[in-house]
C-alpha cells in the first residue's frame, strides 16, 4: 500500500476508470460499470482537487454516489481503493490488453478467459493460430480472422502515454529536478518536446555545475519506483504509471547539439546528418565538428544552441514540431518554413458543451470562462437529440436555450456567442435536426456517435452525404479514434476531404486529448487538399477549454498556418464562412 498523499484529479480518475474496467471483465452489471467511468469523466474535468473536497462536496458532484464517494476517500485517505485491490488480484491485468483488441470487447474477453483461460495477447495470438477461438460461441472464422488481425494493432498501442498522461508527470518532476542545486538549465526533450499525440518515455537533459545533486533529486524522487541505473553522465529511472525517465547532463558547449540529438526525431536527425556529411562535417550529440585528415571529429563549429547548429548547416533553425522528416530540412534549407499557428492566434472556440446537454459548466461558465482566455467569439454546441444520455436538444429545447441565450446576451458584450449545435450524423447520413433549425443556427457541427462499424465504403457515403447538407459548417472528430483505446470508423478520408472541401466544411483538429482527431498525418493531408480547420476543444467543462494547447501542439505538426484556421480569423470573416457566403 502507497501511503497517503495528495492525488490530482487525473490520478483518482484513471483508477476509477481501472475499476470500471476491471468490473467489466467479471461480467458485472453494465450500469454499475458506466456509473465508474461517468464519476471518472466528472473528476477528471473537476476544477478545483477533489481530493481537497469535504464528503458532502464529493456527493454533489454529479455522477457521485456514496459508493464512489467512499471509493474517493478510501484512496486519499489509505492510498488504496479495497475494491480495485481485489479485483487486481483476480482479474489477470493482460485482460485489459485483449479487450482493446478490435472484434473483442469487454464481454468477449470475459468469456476468452472463462473458456480457454485467456489471459493476454500472447494466450489470444496462440488460441487464435490453433483455430480454437472460430469454435467458441459467437465467435467464427471471421471474427478469428479479424481478431488475429487486431493484435498488432493493440501491441502498436502499448506502453504509451497520451501527451496529457505525460504531461502530468512531467509538471512535478520538472519542479523537483530543478530545484536541485547547481541546475542551469533543463529540458525534456524527446516526442514529447515534438508535441507527439502519444509519449513513449522521457527523455530529460540537465545542464548543471555538479551532476550530482540533480541526479540523486531523481532518484530520490516521490513517483520513482524503480532507478534502473545511475552514473555521473546518466540516471534511468521507471515511474509509478510505467513511464521511464532517461536523465542526462551534458556541458554547456555542447548542450545545444545534445538538444538537438534528443529531441530527434530520428529520422530527423538522420537527415541533418546527412547534410553535415554533405559539408564535410560531422554532427553528433556532442556538436558539429570538421573532419581531421584523419576522418576523426576535429574542432567543433557549433553545439552551444540548437539555432547555432542549424546555422552551421544553412538551415533556418526549425521548430520542434515539425522534426520529422517531412520535408522541414529542404523547407528550412529554402526559406520556407511556415508561419505556425500558435495559441495567441486563436480567436475563439467553436465547439463546447454546457448543461443543456452533457456539459458540466452553465452557460454562464463557460462564456465566462472563455472571456477569461481572450476569446473574441465562441460557439454553444450542445448535442442533438439522438444522444439522448446526454440530454441532447430537439427543436423545442434548443427554442428553449436560445430563449436563455438572448437574456444572457442582453448582458453581456464582451464576447460574440454564436448559436451552435453538434448534429449527429444518423446511419443513412442525414442530420438529427429539421432543416428550418439548421438554417437558423450560426454554426452546424456534425459527428458521428453511432454505428461505428459500417463498411468503409457506406462510413464514407454516410460522411460525404452529410457534407453536402448546405447548412453544415464543420466536420468535428473526424475519425472517432480515441487514443490508446480505440482506432476511428474505417473510412476513406481523402474522399471525406474533397468533399469537405468542395462544399466549405471545415474539419474539426478536436484538441481534447483523448482525441486528438484529425491527428497530426491526416490533418496535413486535409489542408493539401484545400479544407478549412476548426481547432476546437469539444470542452465539457471549463477546465477542459484549456485542452486547447494540445490542439495547437498537433496543428503545428501538421504545418498549419493562422490562415487555415477558421477560429483565428476576425468575426466578419468567420461568419461569412459559415453563412457560405
Ligand atoms: P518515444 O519516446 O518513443 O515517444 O519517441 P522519441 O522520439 O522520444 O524517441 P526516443 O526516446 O527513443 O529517443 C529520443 C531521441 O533520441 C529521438 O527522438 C532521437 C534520438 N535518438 C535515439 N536513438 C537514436 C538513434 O539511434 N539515432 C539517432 N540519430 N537518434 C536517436
Ligand atoms: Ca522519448
Ligand atoms: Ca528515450
Ligand atoms: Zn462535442
Amino acid at each position: 500500500m502507497s501511503p497517503p498523499r495528495r492525488y490530482g484529479n487525473d490520478e483518482i480518475a484513471l483508477r476509477l476508470e481501472r475499476l470500471a474496467d476491471l468490473l467489466e471483465l467479471t461480467g458485472a452489471n453494465p450500469f454499475r460499470v458506466r456509473a465508474y467511468r461517468t464519476a471518472a469523466e466528472t473528476i477528471a474535468a473537476h476544477d478545483v482537487r477533489v481530493a481537497d473536497l469535504p464528503p458532502e462536496g464529493l456527493l454533489a458532484l454529479k455522477g457521485v454516489g456514496k459508493d464512489l464517494a467512499q471509493a474517493v476517500r478510501d484512496l486519499v485517505e489509505h492510498g488504496e481503493i479495497p475494491q480495485l485491490t481485489e479485483l487486481e488480484r483476480e482479474v489477470p491485468v493482460g485482460l485489459l490488453d485483449v479487450k482493446r483488441v478490435p472484434g473483442v470487447g469487454p464481454k468477449r474477453a470475459a468469456a476468452l478467459w472463462q473458456a480457454l483461460g485467456v489471459t493476454g495477447l500472447d494466450d489470444l495470438e496462440r488460441e487464435g493460430r490453433a483455430g480454437r477461438l472460430a469454435g467458441l460461441a459467437g465467435f467464427g472464422e471471421k471474427s478469428q480472422a479479424k481478431i488475429l488481425a487486431g493484435i498488432e494493432r493493440v501491441r502498436a498501442h502499448q506502453g504509451r502515454l497520451r501527451l496529457v498522461d505525460a504531461e502530468a508527470a512531467v509538471v512535478p518532476l520538472v519542479a523537483a529536478l530543478e530545484e536541485a542545486p547547481g541546475v542551469v538549465r533543463l529540458d525534456v526533450a524527446g516526442s514529447y518536446r515534438r508535441g507527439r499525440e502519444t509519449v513513449g518515455d522521457l527523455d530529460v537533459l540537465v545542464e548543471a555545475n555538479d551532476p550530482e545533486p540533480v541526479m540523486a533529486a531523481l532518484r530520490d524522487y516521490h513517483g520513482v519506483a524503480e532507478v534502473q541505473g545511475t552514473g555521473p553522465a546518466k540516471t534511468s529511472v521507471v515511474l509509478a504509471g510505467g513511464l521511464q525517465v532517461d536523465l542526462r547532463v551534458v556541458e554547456r558547449e555542447a548542450y545545444g547539439a545534445a538538444l538537438l540529438y534528443f529531441t530527434g526525431s530520428k529520422a530527423h536527425n538522420v537527415e541533418l546528418r546527412s547534410r553535415a556529411a554533405e559539408r564535410g562535417l560531422r554532427l553528433s550529440e556532442y556538436g558539429l565538428f570538421e573532419l581531421g585528415d584523419d576522418g576523426e571529429p576535429g574542432r567543433r563549429v557549433a553545439g552551444a544552441t540548437e539555432g547555432e547548429v542549424y546555422r552551421a548547416l544553412d538551415l533556418e533553425p526549425i521548430p520542434v514540431e515539425l522534426r520529422e522528416a517531412r520535408g522541414e530540412i529542404e523547407a528550412a534549407a529554402a526559406g520556407t518554413l511556415p508561419r505556425l499557428l500558435t495559441h495567441e492566434d486563436l480567436r475563439g472556440d467553436l465547439h463546447l458543451h454546457t448543461t443543456w446537454s452533457d456539459g458540466l459548466g452553465s452557460v454562464a461558465e463557460m462564456v465566462a470562462a472563455c472571456e477569461a482566455r481572450g476569446y473574441a467569439y465562441m460557439a454553444i454546441t450542445d448535442h442533438s437529440q439522438a444522444l439522448r444520455m446526454t440530454g441532447g436538444l430537439d427543436a423545442e429545447k434548443l427554442a428553449r436555450q436560445w430563449e436563455a441565450l438572448d437574456a444572457f446576451a442582453a448582458e453581456h458584450d464582451g464576447i460574440t456567442v454564436l448559436r451552435g449545435l453538434e448534429v449527429d450524423i444518423r446511419k443513412d447520413g442525414t442530420l438529427d435536426l429539421d432543416d428550418e433549425w439548421l438554417a437558423r443556427l450560426d454554426v452546424v457541427i456534425v459527428s458521428v456517435h453511432s454505428f461505428f462499424d459500417l463498411s468503409p465504403v457506406a462510413q464514407t457515403a454516410r460522411i460525404v452525404a452529410a457534407l453536402g447538407h448546405p447548412e453544415v459548417n464543420v466536420l468535428a472528430h473526424p475519425t472517432g479514434r480515441v487514443l490508446a483505446r480505440r482506432d476511428g470508423y474505417e473510412l476513406d478520408l481523402d474522399e471525406v476531404f474533397a468533399a469537405a472541401a468542395a462544399h466549405r466544411v471545415a474539419v474539426e483538429l478536436n484538441a481534447a486529448p483523448s482525441r486528438l482527431d484529425l491527428g497530426d498525418v491526416p490533418l496535413m493531408r486535409a489542408l493539401a487538399a484545400g479544407c478549412q480547420v476548426a481547432v476546437n476543444t469539444d470542452a465539457h467543462a471549463v477546465a477542459g477549454l484549456d485542452d486547447m494547447r494540445f490542439g495547437v501542439l498537433t496543428a503545428r505538426r501538421a504545418w498549419a498556418t493562422p490562415e487555415h484556421v477558421i477560429n483565428t480569423w476576425p468575426l466578419d470573416r468567420l461568419k461569412a464562412f459559415l453563412a457560405k457566403a
